[in-house]
């Protein structure tokens, strides 16, 4: 076999503290992504074009879509059906995933309404009134406690088969879910949607491919409408409603002469009590009386931007640098819960003093510390959990550590609430420079990295284009710290930006680059499209918008992309799914849900190329509402 070429660090990664810590990664002989990518390729063809299944042991089969003869499965499934059937079990997962982050958070509540935590409680009181009378809870006039106790019952049973929708489609634009009714894809309860993808493609159920993708836009919408959107907004209850901050990115926030603490993962229900035991003082001086000057938290992931929206920790980075922060050899401990925690973490963090500790019991990873974490002893926990990791600061060898590079400032904190707070409490403003053409559009860049893109050089290089086109840029998840790290985050960026963007963001004082959370809080974006729609009385698909996820990996980014899709918003993607092998499922998710749902998919792994898609689409949606282009 011909040899395969190491990359250059420059080729992996655009950013500097990446490539200083690739070197040093190879120096200290720790295997990263990249290497094991090298390692897999070249992919098996079949499993790329989605035309494997292993649904049943009378296979498992592969089958070549090429040839005259049409090649099929032994049960008699053709390219078409293995297609569909894989790619919904694909989004049903992303849903899931999401939708049980969601899950977690009514579970805290209800912990709460119960008394049997005292470590949580309703900090944003006026949301969770505001939230239940949406979905039809009387609010007025009760104790906060008796309207919470009747929300947990509303969202709960958003999980179940009792329901006809789930609670937060009232926040959908008529003309929409008139659409999903027509279709018969209306979201009715997170878990069924997701158990009848299961049962759909089960051998010998769904062998209809479109019939199948209509429901995986089904599975989806109840990820977006309601399991996402229940843990973003339970999360705002539980622990505060994001405003407005400063903060900084990479890995430059780690601190030579502190206790580091790096918290990865998803749910801010574990990594809030860290932080608060983090701030504790007592705890504070036992990390002094081990001789370090303090104890420095820092985020990865999504739970790092749950935690930078919220109270401003710091984000050390996304996705590829979670292996690479642990290779300064200045990280104590690694405290993780759950979704796109690579398992090699716990071999990384054993090559140098890191701790990884564990606390989810859905996910436990063998050879890691392991907190069975509760509501219920929460507070008590994290102050272990911290307390490990100052134990460890005493086994730090300072000799191998590499802190490669100067934080970066960014902002933070656009919840919707906020966002509207800016605007003085209405959206007017924002619409009149929309109708104006100072803001041509918006379109969210979210999701992850993938070691098959350079790192971060398709999220940053489409936002730089964008914002230079007057198009704001909404972000979320992994591309946060991809934007941040290159400066775009703080309102000088508006430099960057045309000359519309720039007057309004200058006069707002914010971004041209606006941060809005983690990926459950793509729901935010979703609410937010509704607002406006609803305020000018069309449908989503009618707003010069659009979505993309340039160096998306994950079942969670598929899940989204198809709920975008799904609620009208077209959804660009720097590398498709796994769904090649079939001309009926690529020409329904690249043509035919058109004329469905009104958006599709659009591949592109050109980020100039995929602005200049935008730039068309943006200008066909700003004269179909009769605005300039
Ligand atoms: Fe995961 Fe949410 Fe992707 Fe980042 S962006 S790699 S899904 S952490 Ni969600
Ligand atoms: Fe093969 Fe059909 Fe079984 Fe899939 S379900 S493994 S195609 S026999």
């Amino acid at each position: 076999m011909a040899e395969k070429k190491e990359l250059t660090p420059q080729e992996m990664s655009i950013h500097q503290d990446a490539q200083a810590m690739i070197i040093k990664a190879r120096k200290d002989g720790v295997e990263t992504a990249w290497d094991r990518l090298q390692e897999q390729t070249p992919h098996c063809t079949f499993c790329e074009q989605g035309l494997s299944c292993r649904n049943c042991v009378m296979g498992p089969c592969r089958i070549s879509p090429k040839g005259d003869k049409r090649q099929r499965g032994v049960c008699g499934a053709d390219a078409d059906v293995i297609v569909a059937r894989n790619f919904g079990r694909f989004v049903a997962g992303g849903a899931a995933g999401h939708s049980d982050h969601g899950r977690d958070l009514i579970e805290v509540l209800e912990a709460i309404v119960e008394g049997r935590t005292k470590d949580y409680r309703i900090t944003d009181e006026e949301k969770l009134a505001r939230i239940a009378a949406e979905v039809g809870i009387q609010a007025d006039g009760r104790e906060i406690m008796e309207v919470a106790k009747d929300l947990v019952d509303v969202f709960y049973a958003d999980f179940g088969s009792r329901k006809s929708e789930v609670a937060f489609l009232k926040r959908v634009p008529e003309k929409r879910r008139a659409i999903w009714r027509n279709l018969g894809i209306t979201p009715r309860g997170v878990d069924r949607e997701i158990a009848e993808m299961m049962h759909r493609t089960h051998m010998g159920c769904d062998n209809d491919a479109p019939n199948t993708l209509l429901h995986a836009a089904r599975t989806a919408l109840a990820d977006g409408w309601s399991g996402s959107m229940i843990g973003t907004e339970l999360s705002d209850c539980i622990f505060g409603t994001p405003t407005p901050k400063m903060s900084q990115a990479n890995l430059g926030v780690l601190k030579r002469d502190q206790v580091n603490i790096l918290v990865h993962g998803h749910n801010p229900i574990v990594t809030e009590m860290i932080f608060k035991a983090a701030n504790d003082p007592e705890i504070i001086g036992k990390a002094n009386a081990k001789g370090a000057t303090g104890i420095n938290l820092a985020g990865l992931c999504c739970t790092g931007n749950e935690l930078l929206m919220r109270q401003g920790v710091p984000m050390a980075g996304n996705h590829l640098m979670t292996e690479l922060a642990i290779v300064t050899g200045a990280v104590e401990a690694i405290v993780v819960d759950y979704q796109c925690i690579m398992p090699s973490l716990v071999q990384t963090a054993s090559c140098y003093h890191t701790k990884f500790i564990t606390t989810a019991n859905k996910a436990k990873f063998t050879g890691a510390i392991h907190f069975d974490f509760r509501p219920e002893t929460a507070m008590q926990q994290a102050r272990e959990i911290v307390e490990l990791a100052i134990d460890g600061y005493v086994s730090r060898n300072q000799n191998r550590v590499e802190i490669p590079v100067e934080p970066v400032e960014i902002m933070t904190g656009f919840s919707n609430e906020a966002i509207l707070a800016a605007l003085g409490g209405s959206l007017d403003p924002f619409l009149d420079a929309v109708k104006a053409g100072k803001i041509r559009g918006c379109v969210g860049i979210v999701g992850c990295n993938n070691p098959k893109v350079q790192q971060d050089s398709s999220n940053v290089g489409l936002a730089k284009a964008l914002i230079a086109k007057d198009i704001l840029v909404l972000v979320t998840g992994c591309v946060t710290t991809a934007a941040g790290k290159v400066g775009l985050l703080v309102p000088g960026a508006i430099d960057q930006a045309g000359p519309g963007l720039k007057e309004i963001c200058g006069s707002l004082g914010i971004p041209p680059v606006v941060h809005m959370g983690s990926c459950v809080d793509n729901s935010r974006i979703m609410h937010l499209c509704a607002l406006i729609a609803n305020a000018l009385g069309v449908d989503i698909s009618d707003l010069p918008v659009g979505a993309s996820s340039p160096e998306w990996y994950s079942e969670k980014a598929a899940a989204i992309a198809t709920y975008a899709v799904a609620s009208g918003i077209h959804v660009h993607l720097g590398h498709p799914p796994n769904i090649l092998g079939s001309q009926t499922v690529t020409g329904l998710a690249l043509n035919g849900l058109k004329g469905l749902v009104g958006a599709v998919f659009h591949v592109e792994p050109d980020p100039i190329k995929a602005a200049g898609f935008f730039d068309e689409l943006i200008g066909d949606k700003r004269e179909a509402l009769g605005l300039s282009r």
